[in-house]
C-alpha cells in the first residue's frame, strides 16, 4: 500500500539542529517528530550504553521492527545522527543539515560534554563530532545510501537559515502531497 504521507529523515552531526528543525517542522506540517533516541530508549532497542561515546549501542534489527508499522503509514520526520540503516523504500526525502565547525564547537561546548572537558572523554567526543562534520561523514553516508535526488544538503548556522530550511521542506511536502494525491 502506498503511503499517503511521506517519511523524511533529518540527519547530521550532533548539534547541527536536527531536533530543533524536526520540532518546528512537526508543528508546521502536522507530521510526527520521530526521535530515534527516544524510541531506542523507550522500546529498549539497544544492547546497553556505550560509556566511551555516551550513547546507546543500537540494536538496528529491533529498532527497524519497532518502527516498521509507523513507517508504513508514513508521516514520520525521523531525527537521527545516522541514516544508512533505514531501507530506501521507507524514505522519501533525506535532509542533511550542515554547520560551520566554529558554530558547532560553540553549540557542543554549551552541552554537558563541554563542561566535562577536563575529563578527557568529553573532549574527545566533541572533537570527533567536529572532525566528522568537517569531513562530511553524514552527507557522504546519505549519498551512499539513497538516490541522489532524495538527498538535500542544507546549512543550519543561523535561525534565518533554519526558517528558510523549514519553508523549503514545507514546499517540498506540498508538492509531494500533490504528486501523490489519489
Ligand atoms: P541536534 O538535534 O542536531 O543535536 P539541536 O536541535 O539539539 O541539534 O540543536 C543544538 C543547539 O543549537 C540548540 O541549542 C539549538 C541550536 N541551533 C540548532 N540549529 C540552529 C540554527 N540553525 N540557528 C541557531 N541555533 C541553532
Amino acid at each position: 500500500m502506498a503511503r499517503t504521507q511521506p517519511n523524511i529523515i533529518v540527519t547530521g552531526t550532533p548539534g547541527v539542529g536536527k531536533t530543533t528543525h524536526c520540532e518546528m517542522l512537526a508543528e508546521r506540517t502536522g507530521l510526527r517528530h520521530v526521535s530515534i533516541n527516544q524510541i531506542v530508549k523507550d522500546k529498549e532497542c539497544h544492547e546497553g550504553w556505550d560509556e566511551e561515546f555516551g550513547c546507546w549501542i543500537v540494536d538496528e534489527d529491533k529498532l527497524l521492527d519497532a518502527m516498521e508499522d509507523e513507517a508504513k503509514v508514513g508521516g514520520c520526520i525521523i531525527d537521527w545522527h545516522a541514516c544508512d540503516l533505514f531501507p530506501e523504500s521507507w524514505i522519501d526525502l533525506v535532509v542533511v543539515l550542515r554547520v560551520d565547525s566554529t558554530t558547532l564547537y560553540d553549540r557542543l561546548a554549551a552541552r554537558k560534554w563541554g563542561q566535562r572537558v577536563e575529563g578527557g572523554l568529553a573532549c574527545a567526543k566533541l572533537q570527533e563530532n567536529i572532525d566528522s562534520e568537517i569531513m562530511q561523514v553524514l552527507l557522504q553516508e546519505a549519498r551512499d545510501s539513497y538516490d541522489e535526488q532524495m538527498v538535500v544538503e542544507l546549512q543550519s548556522n543561523t535561525s534565518d537559515e533554519m526558517d528558510s530550511n523549514v519553508d523549503r521542506i514545507e514546499q517540498w511536502l506540498t508538492q509531494w502531497r500533490k504528486d501523490n494525491a489519489e
